[in-house]
């Protein structure tokens, strides 16, 4: 029987009743709320150009000064979560520009954040009180209630950024807000070079069981390590079997952050990628190189600085494009978030 048949079944004072007190009848919300077979998904695949993004960048920063606007970002909205402003239904990416000598102040909330740089240098982004150079391909974590802001030393072009972002999670389970007092910029503090102490994998800073390790022990992880060692993992392995590596939490080897993993792909030239059906959504950000995808009926042609929106139980498959050169992807998903809740799920 349809929802609207079973609607009309019910006599007009019943249902004003029921409205008066709070109350709803869900047997008409059943197919909604638990679909049969597939979930609903309003989140479709989409390509954003970098280049088409860039040119509105440069537009934005010559309409918005940045003290108004505190962060240039331009989001990458999916069409279909429009009224959420998010790039998959749980993750938001946007891209952000400052011009030398410009800052963005700081501030600290309950959404997790991370950026991954696209072009410049010059500039770092200060958390809590270390300061964070920003190179391209760099990731930098800005996990929930650190301080964060964005700053030039030196530099002449503009710097740009992909923030990626789960306030698509906080905000809809009424969390998310600004927390303290916003910091005043303090040039003067003697050290803010960041530093750690986890300089090779494996090697930890002592601690007696009865001491907790830090949840975020490092927040800094630069492209030149990344990609070297991607470079090394490739020279070990079977052409047939994909360079896929993810960033671990040093101390406990769980997801950089609680709601999302990040991971990077290295195709070798021509390679393929097939990604298995599964119940995350993914963001993909193109670090370097020139290839395709096809996302469900999306068919992208991709360069760096590119993003694709993965939905949920999406058919993905990622190619290089080119002959001699590698491409490397970085793929963020909320996997973890839906092991935690229990939901998560493959397809073989
Ligand atoms: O750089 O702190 O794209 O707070 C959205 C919210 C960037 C940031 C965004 C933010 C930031
Ligand atoms: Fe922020």
């Amino acid at each position: 029987m349809s929802p609207e048949i079973r609607q009309a079944i019910l006599p007009a004072e019943y249902g004003a009743k029921l409205k008066s007190l709070s109350l709803a009848p869900a047997w008409l919300k059943l197919g909604q709320l638990v679909p049969a077979g597939r979930p609903v998904r309003l989140a479709g695949p989409v390509h954003w150009s970098y280049r088409e993004a860039r040119a509105c960048l440069t537009t934005a920063s010559e309409l918005v000064p940045i003290e108004q606007a505190e962060r240039r970002v331009l989001g990458l909205a999916n069409p279909g979560l429009t009224s959420r402003l998010a790039t998959t239904p749980s993750i938001f990416g946007g891209l952000q520009l400052i011009l030398p000598g410009e800052h963005a102040p700081s501030h600290r909330h309950v959404p997790a954040a991370a950026r991954l740089i696209i072009e410049g240098a010059g500039a770092f982004t200060r958390v809590n009180d270390k300061d964070i150079p920003m190179l391209p391909g760099d990731l930098v974590l800005t996990p929930p209630h650190h301080w964060h802001s964005h700053h030039f030393y030196s530099g002449t072009e503009p710097m740009v950024w992909l923030d990626i972002l789960d306030h698509p999670i906080c905000v809809p389970m009424e969390t998310s807000f600004l927390s303290g007092e916003q910091e005043v910029d303090n040039d003067q503090r003697a050290e803010r070079e960041y530093r750690t102490d986890h300089v090779i994998p494996g090697l930890a800073p002592y601690r007696r069981p009865s001491q907790l390790a830090p949840r975020y022990p490092i927040w800094h992880f630069p492209w030149p390590k990344t990609e070297s060692a991607l470079n090394a993992v490739a020279a070990n392995r079977r052409k047939d079997e994909p360079v896929h590596m993810m960033f671990v939490n040093a101390e406990t080897g769980q997801s950089l952050l609680e709601t999302m993993a990040f991971s990077v792909l290295m195709l070798r030239p021509g390679e393929e990628y097939a990604a298995p059906t599964r119940s995350a959504s993914t963001m993909v950000s193109i670090i370097g190189g020139e290839g395709e995808s096809t996302v469900d009926e999306l068919h992208a042609k991709w360069e760096a600085g590119d993003t694709l929106s993965c939905p949920t139980f999406a058919q993905v498959v990622h190619r290089n494009r080119s002959g001699t050169k590698p491409a490397y992807l970085l793929l963020v998903d909320d996997s973890p978030m839906q092991v935690k809740l229990g939901i998560y799920s493959e397809e073989a």
